[in-house]
Formats: C-alpha cells, sequence, structure tokens
C-alpha cells in the first residue's frame, strides 16, 4: 500500500497552526509537546515534530538532523519534566494502519504515573 501524502488538515497540524487549542507543556523551534485529550494513565503527553511528517518512518527518511536531535532530546526532557523517568513510563509511536495511527502527524506518547499493563498486539 502506498504511503499517503502529509494532510495539513489533520489535527495534529491543526494545532500546529493555532486553529484550535492545546494545553502545552513544552515548545521550541522543532517541538511542541501537550497533554493528550483523552489520557490512558496519570502522564500521557503527545510530542510531535513541527515539521510536517506522517508518521515514524517518514521522519527518520526525511528530517534534517537538527530536528531529530532536538525531538529526541525534547521527548528526554518532557519525560523528565512530567516526573516519570525514575519509576519508568512508556514510548509509544503507533504507525500507520497496523499500528493504529490515527493522527497522521508523528507524534510519540509519554505514558507514565502508574504501572501499566502488558502491551498485547
Ligand atoms: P494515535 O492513535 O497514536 O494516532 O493517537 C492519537 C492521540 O491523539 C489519541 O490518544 C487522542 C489524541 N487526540 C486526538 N485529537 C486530539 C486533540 O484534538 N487534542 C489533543 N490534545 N489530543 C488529541
Amino acid at each position: 500500500m502506498a504511503i499517503k501524502a502529509y494532510d495539513p488538515e489533520n489535527i495534529f497540524a491543526k494545532i500546529l497552526r493555532g486553529d484550535i487549542p492545546c494545553n502545552k507543556v513544552f515548545e521550541d523551534d522543532h517541538v511542541l509537546a501537550f497533554h493528550d485529550i483523552a489520557p490512558q494513565a496519570p502522564t500521557h503527553i503527545l510530542v510531535i515534530p513541527k515539521g510536517s511528517y506522517t508518521s515514524y518512518d517518514d521522519f527518520a527518511e526525511n528530517a534534517s538532523d537538527a530536528e531529530i536531535v532536538a525531538y529526541t532530546r525534547a521527548i528526554g526532557k518532557i519525560s523528565a519534566a512530567a516526573g516519570v523517568v525514575e519509576d519508568g513510563y512508556r514510548l509509544i509511536a503507533n504507525t500507520r494502519d497496523h499500528g493504529r495511527q490515527d493522527v497522521p502527524h508523528l507524534h510519540v506518547h509519554i505514558i507514565g504515573g502508574t504501572k501499566l499493563g502488558l502491551m498485547l498486539p
């Protein structure tokens, strides 16, 4: 199946443009992070690159080194600031159809604040 082109009307593109609000936790030149609208745990933060990347593989292939470093470090910093590092947490990047990705703009979920259940297929 062909990988779809970036859809500028996806909900995270709208959040990036300021068309719809978010509960922001971090922002810099390359990254925006905000609380998930339907949290699955006490901490549930979404971290997105500002560039138009549909998914992790698109980002890994096409982002600049500066974007990749900024995104990777931001995920670490935001996790630390959220207070989940010591006890542990989970990073998830659901990817396209089989990965159950709903929003076609790359996002990493930072989930923690409690002992999480086992991941099932
Ligand atoms: P995924 O299935 O990995 O594509 O997860 C998408 C997540 O995005 C899901 O946990 C709910 C969240 N979400 C969807 N719409 C909005 C929104 O408008 N605002 C916020 N903050 N989160 C949203």
